[in-house]
């Protein structure tokens, strides 16, 4: 297959970006607003050269790194919600377990690829021809491949030398080309691999005309510095479009793909609530809070493209099947996302939200809490509360209120009844 036809058919995104120079990484500078840094500069951060905001694709994958997760378990008609509600969000593609896995995944394959979805929807496979061949029979609209290029993985899962890992992805991505389905190849385990084998598997596969390479930070090492640098160098290498998967083992998933980005990656594995092998791959919410936050044009173009306020409802149904809760601490859903607490916050907070807040929760459908009843509250939140209450205090009575409330909770645990009773009997007094 030839690369016009290949650009034709696949859902691409511009890969012209090149990364800037290693040494002087200016993405690293502060976000724009706060960045004494010259414009110039941070451009490289925020824009593409043809300066537009960076252009990304989401590739959901709770229907098959999700699967992955150890308490996950999803019955067909669960991965038809899960799949339906994606699609809702705006994700471009939808990943499910390979149909090599069970012969109920083989069937929930064909089922979720029949309900005409406007994600694409890809499977998940072995670069193996039984695996192709299962895949193409399901009627989906991609292959995910992968195969190991560490060496660590290489000795202990399949075997194989670089030439033999070409050999074997020219049979199966040729295979696949003549089905005329999207097709990606993916080298796992990518971040500790060698550089050269990598450069020689991904421009082989370049040649071959595959839609997509796949970089998989596997086992969640790899550094923001490290992505940025690879895939750099991926992307000066290969003409195709660029995936990348990171798990999150050592806390960098998030930053790791946003800097996947900024050096051209151009689509994201995700998954809701950041579920997969272990502690998981990035989350789809915390990708979106990242993305939104960075400049008025991606918050413009986050809010355009993903319908926000259905996000919450569907990691709610993830943890049901999960049985697991959403963390307290979780990007933009989680119950302290958007809770204020300190006098002086709570404040500023109620003056204009943005003083503390890069997200605004109405765009994601969440709601503020400003907690007032304790002892680190101020007299301005304490105000707020009693014209909430429709109560007339004087400024006196505030305070008297805020005294009692500080008091009282250095020796208890209070509640927002205690405040309001307490406004309550002042405003009677
Ligand atoms: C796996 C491995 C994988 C594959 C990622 C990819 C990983 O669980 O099978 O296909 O790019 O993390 O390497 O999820
Ligand atoms: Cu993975």
């Amino acid at each position: 297959m030839n690369v016009i036809t290949r650009a034709a058919r696949r859902l691409r995104v511009s890969c012209c970006q090149s990364a800037p120079s290693i040494s002087n990484p200016s993405f690293l500078s502060t976000t724009r607003q706060f960045s004494s840094t010259p414009a110039a500069e941070t451009k490289t951060s925020t824009v593409t050269p043809d300066g537009k905001p960076l252009q990304f694709h989401i590739i959901d994958s709770t229907l098959r790194e999700g699967e992955q997760f150890s308490t996950a378990f999803f019955s067909t008609e669960d991965k038809i919600h899960v799949a339906t509600k994606l699609s809702h969000i705006g994700v471009s593609y939808i990943e499910l377990v390979t149909p090599m896995a069970s012969k109920q995944s083989f069937s929930d394959c064909e089922t979720i690829a029949k309900l005409g979805l406007r994600s694409k929807v890809v499977t998940h496979i072995r670069c193996h021809m039984s695996d192709a061949k299962a895949a193409i029979a399901s009627g989906v609209d991609g292959v995910n491949m992968y195969m190991a290029t560490s060496a660590a993985l290489r000795e202990h899962s399949h075997g194989k030398g670089i030439d033999a890992i070409i050999e074997q992805a020219k049979e199966v991505v040729q295979y696949c080309q003549k089905y005329n389905v999207e097709v990606r190849f993916s080298a796992e385990d990518t971040f500790r691999s060698d550089l050269d084998d990598l450069l020689k598997v991904y421009t082989a596969v370049d040649k071959l005309g595959v839609d997509r390479i796949g970089l998989a930070d596997t086992v969640g090492v790899a550094t923001p510095l490290q992505v940025y640098d690879i895939v750099g160098k991926m992307r000066a290498a290969v003409s195709c479009d660029i995936e990348f998967h990171a798990h999150d083992d050592t806390g960098c998933c998030i930053a790791n793909a946003l800097v996947g980005i900024q050096a051209g990656v151009t689509h994201i594995d995700t998954c809701v609530l950041g579920i997969g092998e272990r502690n998981g791959i990035t989350p789809l919410g915390g990708l979106l809070a990242r993305m939104y936050s960075l400049d008025q044009a991606h918050k413009d173009q986050i809010r355009a493209r993903y319908n926000l306020p259905l996000l919450r409802d569907l990691e709610l149904f993830i943890c049901e099947k999960a049985g697991i809760e959403v963390p307290f601490n979780n990007y933009v859903t989680g119950s302290s996302a958007f809770c204020h607490k300190a006098g002086v916050h709570s404040k500023a907070v109620i003056a204009n939200p943005s003083s503390y807040e890069v997200l605004d929760p109405v765009d994601f459908g969440v709601q503020r809490n400003i907690s007032i009843a304790h002892r680190l509250t101020g007299w301005n939140a304490v105000a707020q509360r009693g014209k909430q209450l429709g109560l007339g205090l004087s400024e006196e009575q505030v305070k008297q209120a805020t005294s009692y409330i500080k008091n009282l909770s250095d020796t208890q645990d209070v509640g927002i009844e205690d405040l309001d009773a307490e406004l309550r009997r002042l405003s009677l007094a």
